[in-house]
C-alpha cells in the first residue's frame, strides 16, 4: 500500500498548539477588559488554569460569574453584557498579538511550510474568535499566511464549543474530506475529546496548562512538534521514530490509525 498518499489535511488547534497564548495572551486580555469595566476581578495564573476547563471566552466569563459572583446572574441583559466585555477582551488580545510578544511554538512554522510544499490542505479548528486567529497568524507568519489555510473554523460558527465535535465536523464538511484522511493537532484534553468525537486521529503537543491532562485515545503525545536541532520528547503513544514531526511522520500516524 502506498501510504505516502494518505494524508490529505492537517487540522490545527490554535491556543496552546500554534502558540502558547493562554497565560500571557488571553489571560492578560481578560484582566485588561475587567479593568476597563471597573471590575475587581483578577484571573491569576492558577485560577485561569482552572477556568480553562470551560472553553470559549464568553462561556468562561459566565462560568466565573456562576461560581464567584452569582449575584450578577440577576442582571437582565447578562448575555449582552458578557458579549460586550468579551469584545473588549478580544480588542486587547489583538493588540497583544500586534505587539508580537507571543511566538509560534517550536516546529509550527516549519511544519506548515513543509505541508504546503507537499500540497496537504491546512485547516484550523478553534474555540477562539476569527479576529484572534488572524491577529496571531499576521503577527507570526505574516498577513498572507491567512490564505494558506483552506478552511478556518473559529468561535461561534458552531453551536457547541470543544469538547463537542461540532467545530471539527464543520471543518471536515467544508474540506469535503473523511476524518481518516486527516489528522488533528491539539494541546488539551477538551480539544482531544472534540477531535476524537469527530473520529480524527489526533497528535497532542502538550502546553503549559495541559501537561498533566488525560490524553488517552491520542495517536501520539509529544512535548512539541520539534525541530531537527531541537527534538521533541515522546510522552506516550506510537513512536514517530524521528525527532521532529514532519509530513512523513504525520502520514505514518494517519495510515496506522486508519
Ligand atoms: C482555547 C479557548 C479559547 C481561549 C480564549 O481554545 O478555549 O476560549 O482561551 O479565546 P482552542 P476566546 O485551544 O480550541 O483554540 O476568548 O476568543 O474564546
Ligand atoms: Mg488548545
Amino acid at each position: 500500500m502506498n501510504t505516502t498518499k494518505k494524508l490529505q489535511a492537517v487540522l490545527f488547534d490554535v491556543d496552546g498548539t500554534l502558540a502558547d497564548t493562554e497565560q500571557d495572551g488571553h489571560r492578560i486580555a481578560f484582566n485588561a477588559a475587567f479593568k476597563q469595566y471597573d471590575l475587581d476581578w483578577d484571573w491569576d495564573v492558577d485560577l485561569y488554569g482552572d477556568l480553562l476547563q470551560v472553553t470559549g471566552g464568553k462561556e468562561r466569563i459566565r462560568h466565573y460569574i456562576e461560581k464567584y459572583v452569582p449575584a450578577l446572574l440577576d442582571k437582565s441583559d447578562l448575555a449582552e453584557w458578557i458579549a460586550g466585555l468579551h469584545k473588549t477582551k478580544t480588542k486587547y488580545f489583538e493588540s497583544l498579538m500586534e505587539a508580537g510578544n507571543i511566538p509560534l511554538r517550536p516546529g509550527v512554522a516549519r511544519l506548515i511550510r513543509e505541508l504546503r510544499h507537499e500540497k496537504v490542505k491546512l485547516a484550523i479548528a478553534t474555540t477562539t474568535t476569527m479576529e484572534n486567529v488572524t491577529a496571531l497568524l499576521k503577527s507570526t507568519l505574516g498577513e498572507e499566511s491567512i490564505g494558506w489555510f483552506d478552511i478556518i473554523g473559529a468561535g461561534d460558527i458552531v453551536p457547541s464549543k470543544k469538547p463537542a465535535p461540532d467545530i471539527y465536523h464543520w471543518v471536515l464538511t467544508q474540506l469535503s474530506l473523511p476524518a481518516h484522511q486527516c489528522i488533528a493537532i491539539e494541546d488539551s484534553e477538551n480539544g482531544l475529546k472534540s477531535a476524537l468525537a469527530a473520529s480524527l486521529p489526533t497528535l497532542i503537543t502538550v502546553s503549559g496548562y495541559t501537561r498533566s491532562q488525560n490524553f488517552s485515545g491520542a495517536t501520539t503525545v509529544v512535548s512539541d512538534l520539534g525541530e531537527p536541532t531541537q527534538p521533541f520528547k515522546l510522552i506516550s503513544g506510537s513512536n514517530p521514530e524521528n525527532g521532529w514531526i514532519n509530513y512523513q511522520v504525520l502520514n505514518k500516524l494517519v495510515s496506522h490509525a486508519a
